[in-house]
């Protein structure tokens, strides 16, 4: 009876495993280059097949992994990226790290994992570990992935193949926490699938944290973006209630983040952006519906934090009102539109919102953002304006959605009639100064 637990140990120990990544993203691609690095071959495969030739040109299309790393690992055969899924069959190591969004009512979007799946069911074989690293709901792993891996090829998990889920942990664009040294948690369906997976892991990654099941790993990653997507909430309405009492929500953070224990500072802004925090909760809280449980924290933070824009907008409309100017008519300018500072990334960006009501309404609206050159949404396609200065002197309003660090903010409140502060950019200065509103 072969012991395949073993045999995978001494492949990933003489790094003659060979390891497939399916999907290179900004999960997927670090992940691939990382293994590289540490002496592993490895095939990324790829469907779009526009990436698979920029990263052939030595080019890489992921902000945390720099273009001289792929062409290094490519040139020296260590990172062969590809369209083709048939490579698995070679493969003793297969990581999936494909998109899991929502469709349009709201509900898991899984299409990805399962092409991946279906795809990897034609060559899974003995001696193979798969880990799942796309944030999904607990029970994915298990429910789906696993009769799809069984039921033709008649190979037991935790004998002949080996199955585990790792939340994915990136942070794009950050660079004290990397692939490398930000900690990961991985839970297999058996022991020898938590053991296994973990001890190839811990080949290239700083350190890794086994917990009992694939589920376990499957909640972990839910508990830590549904605690921050709850906390923006929260914040968002402090800013609702601190704007009824007519306080000062920015001073009022500042001074309870002074609290040295028991506090984590959150703050207010324009709504939630991201192809992570406000969805990944909803995965969880669409899980618990089917287990006749209402998630009623995920529901209320996801109301408020979705009803930021037009929060936004009211204060836009608020602010021309007592200049005497209607909205509809008026010239204004989006101020940054990516979902976070100094990414290039739009989606689910409150911005798309915020612009989408705004040219509802009658306004007309420009952007400016270095990181995002056009946007097509809905039923509206906007490019952002070559020059900043000029788009504020023009603006009866300007809007401060994405506080880029790049921008001069200084420089904007000089120019501008009138600022809508979203994010507190222009700090006391905006305070003190009667042109501008801040949540
Ligand atoms: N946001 C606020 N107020 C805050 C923090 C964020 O309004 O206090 C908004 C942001 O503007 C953005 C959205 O929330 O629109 C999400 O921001 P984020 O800082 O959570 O950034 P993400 O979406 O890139 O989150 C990633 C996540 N990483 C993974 O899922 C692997 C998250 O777990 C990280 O904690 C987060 O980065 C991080 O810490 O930066």
């Amino acid at each position: 009876m072969e012991n395949y637990q073993e045999e995978l140990q001494q492949k990933f120990q003489n790094r003659s495993a060979k390891i497939a990544i399916l999907g290179l993203g900004y999960v997927g691609l670090p992940l691939a280059t990382l293994f590289a690095e540490s002496g592993f071959e490895v095939t990324g495969v790829e469907p779009n097949l526009s990436k698979i030739e920029t990263l052939n040109r030595g080019e890489s299309y992921v902000q945390d992994v720099p273009s001289h790393k792929v062409k290094e690992l490519i040139q020296s055969g260590k990172l062969k990226p590809t369209g083709d899924f048939s490579v698995i069959k070679d493969a003793d190591a297969v990581s999936i790290c494909v998109p899991t969004p929502l469709r349009k009512t709201g509900d898991p979007d899984l299409s990805f994992i399962l092409v991946a799946t279906d795809e990897l069911v034609k060559y899974v074989h003995p001696g193979m570990v798969i880990v799942l690293e796309s944030t999904t709901y607990p029970g994915t792993t298990r429910e789906i992935l696993l009769p799809k891996l069984t039921e033709n090829s008649g190979l037991e998990v935790g004998e002949d193949f080996f199955l585990a889920f790792s939340p994915e942990r990136v942070d794009p664009g950050r660079e004290d926490w990397t692939t490398y040294n930000t900690p990961k948690v991985i839970g297999g369906i058996t022991p020898a699938c938590s053991e296994i997976a973990s001890f190839w892991y811990e080949q290239a990654i700083q350190t890794v944290v086994p917990v009992s099941s694939a589920e376990s790993a499957e909640m972990a990653k839910l508990l830590e973006n549904t605690f921050r997507m709850i906390n923006i909430g929260l914040v968002n309405e402090m800013a609702i209630m601190c704007d009824r009492l007519g306080l000062d929500v920015w001073e009022i953070i500042d001074a309870a983040a002074t609290k040295p224990f028991g506090y984590m500072k959150f703050t207010p802004g324009p709504g939630l952006g991201g192809h992570c925090i406000p969805i990944d909760p909803l995965y969880l809280s669409w899980k618990l519906k089917a287990l006749n449980y209402t998630a009623r924290f995920i529901d209320l933070a996801s109301e408020i934090n979705t009803g930021m824009p037009r929060y936004v907008v009211s204060k836009i409309q608020d602010a021309l009102n007592e200049h005497q100017m209607p909205l509809k008519g008026s010239k204004i300018l989006v101020i940054g539109t990516a979902y976070k500072p100094d990414v290039d990334d739009v989606r689910e960006s409150p911005s798309l919102d915020i612009i989408g009501l705004l040219l509802q309404k009658g306004a007309e609206v420009d952007y400016h953002d270095p990181f995002i050159p056009t946007i097509a949404h809905d039923d509206w396609m906007l490019e952002s304006v070559d020059d900043i200065e000029e788009g504020v002197s023009k603006a009866d309003c300007v809007v401060i959605v994405t506080d880029h660090s790049t921008y001069n903010y200084e420089d904007i409140l000089n120019k501008a009639t009138l600022v809508v502060d979203t994010r507190n950019a222009l700090g006391n200065v905006g305070r003190d100064d009667p042109r501008v509103v801040r949540l």
